[in-house]
């Protein structure tokens, strides 16, 4: 399906923020402006996207787009196989969206020079939309505002969200909650240097990917990830695919693009792949209330009285009885009705 909504975006931008809008643009060029500026407001500023998500305009629409994450080891050719994929989905007319996530980057601009340019393929078609998310905004995270990101990509109706994760590092597990399907994308030579991954995503990812199969010899790593795939499938519906490409020469895209898909099949139809999801939704909750509350916390921590940080300061008074001094009484107040609703 093709991109099916426009949303007005730019007023939405402005009647939230109170910027200035972009105006007599083309029509799809305006919708990919205004959609590139909310994703700015979003990563900038979490509370402002918290609000932008809860707007009645957009909390009551619905999104069912695939989020595929693709994550490994730099180099490994990510972006390149991404842009493929791009291609493939676009030939059995899905629409997508690449978000290349970058927690190193301060500098979103800069970041994504070199994955535009592996993605240029597709610069000019309205039914793909490409966009880089750096660490600005560091409240909450790159994952906060990757998931803000998600949701409102979503709402325009994409059917796919190919999710780039640069790097190694926390992005690469946090990944694995955030996309329906992970894809670890490692090389033949990988074997060195999977162990200084985290074990979250090796144990977790959905599709393993070794690619550069050009270059060299992909055998023993396609043994021993496929050994460990069939560990963990064992008992279970779903045994992670091991699949051997090369972007070089356009090998294997395929069995790739298949895979994604029968692991969509696999989470809407099966009730191991459902109890999956739901899993993955109750994580999206619980990050989401945690976010709340730790703005609560803060503030709660910065009216306890001086004589207290003073006692605790000087060994008089434990932490943990001012902490939970500060819960009961804030649950108390919850119970009474004396804490507002959350206007964020
Ligand atoms: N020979 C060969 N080269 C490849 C293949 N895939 C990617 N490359 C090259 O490897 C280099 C890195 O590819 P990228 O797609 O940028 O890799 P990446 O994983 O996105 O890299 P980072 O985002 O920096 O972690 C580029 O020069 C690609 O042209 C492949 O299958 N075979
Ligand atoms: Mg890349």
């Amino acid at each position: 399906m093709l991109v099916r909504r426009s949303l007005d975006l730019n007023s939405l931008a402005s009647q939230i923020s109170g910027d200035t809008v972009l105006e007599g643009v083309e029509p799809w060029a305006s919708r990919v402006r205004a959609l590139s500026k909310a994703l700015s407001l979003l990563e900038n500023d979490p509370w402002l996207a918290t609000r932008f998500l809860q707007h009645p305009a957009l909390a009551k629409l619905s999104t069912n787009a695939r989020v595929v994450g693709l994550t490994g080891l730099p180099g490994a050719g990510k972006s390149t196989l991404t842009n493929l994929i791009v291609g493939r989905l676009r030939k059995l007319g899905k629409s997508v969206a690449v978000l290349a996530v970058d927690p190193s980057s301060t500098d979103t601009g800069g970041a994504v020079l070199g994955d535009r340019i592996r993605m240029q393929d597709h610069f000019c078609d309205p039914q793909v939309y490409i966009r880089s998310m750096g660490s600005r905004g560091a409240l909450g995270g790159v994952s906060r505002a990757t998931r803000g990101a998600i949701r409102l990509i979503g709402l325009l109706g994409y059917d796919y969200i190919l999710v780039e994760t640069v790097g190694i590092g926390q992005s690469e597990s946090e990944i694995v909650s955030i996309a329906d399907t992970t894809t670890l994308v490692l090389m033949p030579n990988s074997g060195d240097d999977i162990q200084l991954m985290k074990a979250g995503v090796l144990q977790m990812a959905d599709v393993y990917v070794v690619n550069k199969c050009d270059l060299s010899n992909p055998q023993r790593m396609l043994s021993e990830l496929r050994a460990n795939s069939e560990a963990r499938g064992r008992g279970n519906e779903w045994t992670p695919p091991v699949l051997a490409t090369s972007a070089a020469e356009q090998q294997g895209l395929d069995e790739f693009v298949d895979a994604l898909q029968k692991h969509a099949e696999y989470e809407h139809d099966h009730p191991e792949g459902r109890a999956i999801k739901r899993k993955r939704v109750q994580t999206e909750i619980a990050t989401n209330l945690l976010f709340i509350l730790e703005r609560e916390v803060q503030k709660m921590v910065a009216q306890v009285p001086d004589a207290e940080v003073n006692a605790v300061q000087a060994g008089q008074l434990p932490a943990m009885v001012v902490a939970n001094r500060l819960f009961t009484e804030a649950f108390a107040m919850v119970q009474q009705g004396k804490i507002e609703k959350n206007s964020t």
